[in-house]
């Protein structure tokens, strides 16, 4: 794990590199990759291959297709918050999970701008910088903060989401967005919020997010309170146990 954290780590260099994070391609309506976005991911792919050669790579960019099931896989989100990352927002993650017999065993998720690095091992904790985490144990619903995620790849949900997302306002103290689902989840992990909730997220948004939450005593499932699938986009809903189920039941109202 020390090694695989490390590894994470230098990917800060090119991640500085002014000249990489303004070469901006738009894959689509607000969905852009930049040249640290691939240079990462073909970094960190080769590394991990010298490290493991038996284990297969998905990477949003371009390589995550026909995975045999039955390998392990490591799941990277070279740049969580891409569009953070353009604009100097300074909330961007480099989000490393390993896969193994449907399984998350270990993720990594680090934020070189705040030097957050979160870290979790199937069955052995969470942890931030070295400090065991936990979720927290607010009880009070109006004392609880929410995290959303707006789909904006997918403006056509706005109406449905920013209904939900205005009920969840009403009823708690704030809700939040940071335009990272890896760190969305690190920071529910931590006690930082209480909860967070966003559609159609990719593997590698939530692979290594999931397993630091689950860690620190967390409960991640799909909006309709499903397993996740680590192959294909979910919609994801995560809390503590109490908030879990006020935003289920939330999500329960507008499916009916
Ligand atoms: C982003 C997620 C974010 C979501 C964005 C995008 P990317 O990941 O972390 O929560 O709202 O649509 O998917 O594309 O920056 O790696």
């Amino acid at each position: 794990m020390e090694q695989l954290i490390e590894l994470v780590k230098s990917t800060k260099k090119i991640i500085f590199n002014e000249e990489l994070s303004s070469a901006v391609i738009e894959k689509g309506l607000a969905d852009y990759v930049t040249k640290v976005d691939t240079e990462v991911q073909s970094y960190l792919k080769e590394k991990l291959y010298q490290l493991r050669p038996d284990t297969l790579f998905m990477g949003e960019e371009g390589e995550h297709k026909n995975l045999d099931k039955n390998k392990p896989c490591w799941i990277l989100d070279p740049i969580d918050g891409t569009t953070n990352l353009i604009h100097h927002y300074n909330t961007s993650a480099v989000s490393l999970a390993l896969l193994e017999n449907g399984k998350i065993t270990k993720g990594i998720v680090y934020n070189p701008f705040t030097e957050q690095l979160f870290t979790a091992e199937y069955k052995k904790g969470a942890y931030l910088n070295g400090k065991r985490i936990s979720v927290s144990t607010r009880e009070r619903q109006n004392d609880w903060l929410i995290s959303i995620g707006t789909s904006p790849y997918e403006k056509d949900r706005a109406d449905y989401l920013f209904e939900l997302f205005k009920r969840i306002y009403k009823k708690t103290t704030d809700i939040r967005r940071s335009g990272s689902a890896a760190l969305d989840l690190c920071y529910l992990a931590c006690g930082m919020t209480d909860g967070y909730l966003e559609q159609n997220l990719k593997p590698w948004d939530y692979a290594a997010g999931s397993l630091i939450l689950e860690e620190a005593g967390g409960r991640v499932t799909t909006w309709n309170g499903s397993e996740i699938d680590f192959y294909k986009n979910c919609d994801i809903l995560a809390g503590t146990p109490k908030t879990y189920r006020m935003l289920l039941n939330e999500i329960s109202k507008t499916l009916d």
